[in-house]
């Protein structure tokens, strides 16, 4: 603990001015908790050597545990006490540690450290999760994906706690427990796990309009991404900018994905419930090992305060966006995750995000959701976390200095000096005492903001407007787009009991979005949906602009193949050397070619070499993969041809609109599979030359979206 920054002796003046972080400030700051046992005897917790760690201690070989035996009742009581309380919502999460590091623009913007100095990296800890589901349910569920950050600053930790998605459910703070209860598992039955396709959920968010927006967020393909690495991540609120002159500006946070932004297709998501559960925290884990890192660059969207009430909207409403046509996001730094965390329960479990947690140069404003935030976090960390002292866990402690006069409370560690526990003190020299808000390292001082009210208990009235965004979106969409939306709102409402609340669905909220969703939804559900919009004019709203493109997913493709997986498909008598020359060739671009084979036995290839598989046709099956290739080779062919197994691989990448390349013989496959041959991203050539070029255009674009009218017909 020597170096622990909250243990600093205060003697003598401070030297908190001087403190710089860098890349490695919380890698150095963990590694003094960091407990490797290799080389160390087994011992109890008091330090005990163990002798014997079979065997309770009995009276006789075959009599009773005697009470006697600590060690036995030490390892027993601390399993039995290992769990603690998992998240209300984002209980499910997998984080990575990194760095962030501001562009030559960005100290324009904020006084906050962080972004003062172009050379400087900032250390982050970033939490993926999903909402609904507990600890156990999978990854690639429909749901909104958390996306937190904390860096860990020269001037203390700021914790952007932001989600996938721009706009939130609710807008205001004391609806959140009854819209969680109404999403989460139902009570009587706990039923579904990590699913919002349920009675209470519907319910509740046909009775809200103001959920609407966001609701069509979720039914569309961004409530599945298909990596970490490829979704965008958002503040939500505006937040408040201040630079070093005191100036506020308004300001959205914004996280863009260098890989482009790309999704599941539903069919694939469910499957991977199964088949890969752990999918999106595997691929992040393993990309970081491999040494493929997630990169995001952070923007922001500024809007001066004179300007504050020029939007069509209110700027405080969290369920609205500011479109980026109107407001472009300006780059202002990047991210790299590069670091799988050592411990997960430590790190990724005991870690505890707060939207109050800001620096200096970052502030709040009066969003009735941001306000109820703010209490919301490190109330929920008490119980989850036992007690006010979380800050003190490793993952949670700033890296620079941090002295107070709070002190005792449950599981303490630190050891203050000192009699005096409180300021002013004339007994402790007045230390640690308060910092005057300056320019550059200053204490926090709250935006000076007149507030001239009445007590009030009431929704602004420019908050009314529920539907005109949801149109917006809607109107942005591309086809594919709008009917995986439609598919997604008929599925939902189909695992809805009750009648009447598909029906208020269908006739009261969809067709204020658009008459044509409500229309397409009704006649699946066998209900008539309405010619006119029925809500008032003031909750229609009013839209300034009829499409926003940077609302479709369509909008930021990868357009390369960097870090795609193809599964190349193989049997004894493959052309072993086609496949060592896509192999290479995928690497050249970044993408990793797999082997897979019917089983884990080598395969032996035409001309006798051998090849080792990395997976077997039913351990990676196509869902895990971003593109198929057939290699040739008679008997190899024909082996998978009658393979219930290997005719299904191609047909279930047919289905989830992958590219699919055969080379040679590997025809005979997809033949026999009944996969079209000839069209727009199945592909068929004598060698590999022929067909690499345009599969790699194929899967630059994701999916080959043009089969997608017809991908349904495909039974797998
Ligand atoms: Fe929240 C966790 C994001 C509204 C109360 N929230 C939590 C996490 C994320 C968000 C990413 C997980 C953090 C982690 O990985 O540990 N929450 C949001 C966003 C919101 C939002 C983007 C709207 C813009 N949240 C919201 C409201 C409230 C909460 C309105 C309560 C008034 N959120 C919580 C919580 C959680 C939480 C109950 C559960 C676990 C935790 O805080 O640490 O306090």
């Amino acid at each position: 603990m020597a170096n622990n920054p909250h243990t600093t002796p205060n003697s003598g003046a401070p030297n908190d001015t001087d403190f710089k972080t860098n890349e490695q400030s919380k890698s150095e700051n963990l590694e003094k908790y960091r407990s490797d046992a290799t080389g160390h005897d087994l011992r109890t917790n008091h330090g005990t050597r163990i002798a014997d760690n079979h065997n309770s201690l009995k009276a006789g070989e075959r009599g009773p545990t005697l009470l006697e035996d600590f060690v036995f009742r030490e390892k027993l009581n601390h399993f039995d006490n290992e769990r603690i309380p998992e998240r209300i919502v984002h209980a499910r999460g997998a984080a990575a540690h990194g760095y962030f590091q501001p562009y030559d623009n960005a100290a324009q913007y904020s006084k906050a450290s962080l972004f003062q100095d172009h050379g400087k990296k900032t250390p982050v800890f970033v939490r993926f999760s999903t909402v609904q589901g507990s600890r156990g349910s999978n990854d690639t569920v429909r749901d909104v994906r958390g996306f937190a950050t904390k860096f860990y600053t020269d001037e203390g930790n700021w914790d952007l706690v932001g989600n996938d998605m721009p706009v939130f459910f609710i807008q205001d703070a004391i609806k959140f427990p009854d819209f969680v209860h109404a999403v989460k598992p139902e009570p009587h039955n706990e039923i579904p796990q990590g699913q919002s396709a349920h009675d209470t959920f519907w319910d509740f968010v046909s009775l809200m309009p103001e959920s609407t927006h966001m609701v069509l967020w979720t039914m569309s393909d961004r409530a599945f991404p298909r990596h970490y690495r490829n979704m965008e991540g958002f503040g939500v609120h505006t937040f408040r900018l201040i630079d070093k002159q005191g100036r506020s500006r308004f300001v959205k946070f914004h996280w863009k994905p260098l890989a482009g932004t790309c999704s599941l297709i539903w069919d694939e998501a469910q499957k991977l419930w199964g088949r890969d559960p752990d999918f999106n925290r595997r691929m992040m884990w393993e990309d970081i090992e491999n040494g493929d890192f997630l990169e995001y660059e952070f923007g922001i969207q500024v809007v001066e305060e004179e300007d504050e009430h020029k939007f069509d909207f209110d700027l405080l409403d969290p369920t609205k966006i500011i479109p980026e046509e109107q407001v472009p996001v300006t780059p202002i730094g990047k991210m790299v995750l590069n670091r799988n965390p050592d411990n997960y329960f430590a790190e990724t479990e005991q870690v505890a995000f707060n939207p109050a947690h800001v620096v200096p140069g970052i502030d709040f404003t009066n969003d009735p959701l941001l306000q109820g935030r703010l209490f919301s976090y490190l109330d929920t960390q008490m119980l989850r976390l036992g007690g006010p002292n979380f800050n003190e866990l490793p993952i949670n402690q700033p890296v620079c200095p941090f002295h107070n006069n709070q002190r005792d409370a449950m599981h303490r560690q630190t050891i203050n000096k000192g009699q005096a526990s409180y300021e002013p003190n004339s007994i402790d020299g007045g230390w640690p005492s308060e910092t005057p808000a300056a320019p550059e390292n200053g204490g926090f001082e709250s935006h000076y903001e007149r507030i001239d009210a009445h007590k009030i208990r009431a929704r602004s009235p420019s908050f009314g407007d529920h539907y005109s965004q949801a149109t917006l979106f809607w109107n942005s969409q591309t086809d594919v787009e709008k009917e995986h939306i439609i598919a997604a709102y008929t599925f939902e409402l189909s695992k809805v009991q009750r009648p009447w609340i598909r029906e208020r669905m269908i006739k009261e909220i969809l067709p204020n979005i658009d008459l044509e969703l409500a229309r397409r939804v009704g006649e699946n559900h066998g209900i008539e949906a309405p010619t006119e919009k029925p809500a008032a004019p003031e909750e229609l709203g009013r839209i300034s602009q009829l499409e926003s493109p940077a609302l479709s997913l369509m909008a930021r493709l990868p357009g390369n193949i960097q870090y795609r997986k193809v599964a190349i498909l193989a049997a004894d008598g493959v052309d072993g050397d086609q496949i060592e020359a896509l192999k290479k060739k995928l690497e050249a671009e970044g993408a990793q070619g797999l082997v897979i084979a019917p089983s884990m036995a080598p395969v032996k290839a035409a001309g006798g070499k051998s090849v080792t598989p990395d997976a077997m046709l039913n351990g990676m099956p196509s869902v895990a993969v971003d593109a198929v290739v057939v290699p040739g080779g008679t008997d190899s062919v024909e082996a998978l041809a009658q393979s219930g197994q290997g005719r299904y691989y191609v047909q279930e990448a047919y289905k989830h609109l992958k590219a699919i390349a055969a080379v040679g013989e590997g025809k005979l496959l997809l033949d026999a599979a009944d996969v079209p041959t000839g069209e727009e991203g199945v592909l068929t050539g004598a060698a590999v030359d022929d067909v690499f070029a345009p599969l790699r255009d194929a899967m630059g674009q994701h999916r080959v979206w043009a089969r997608d009218p017809k991908a349904n017909d495909m039974p797998a």
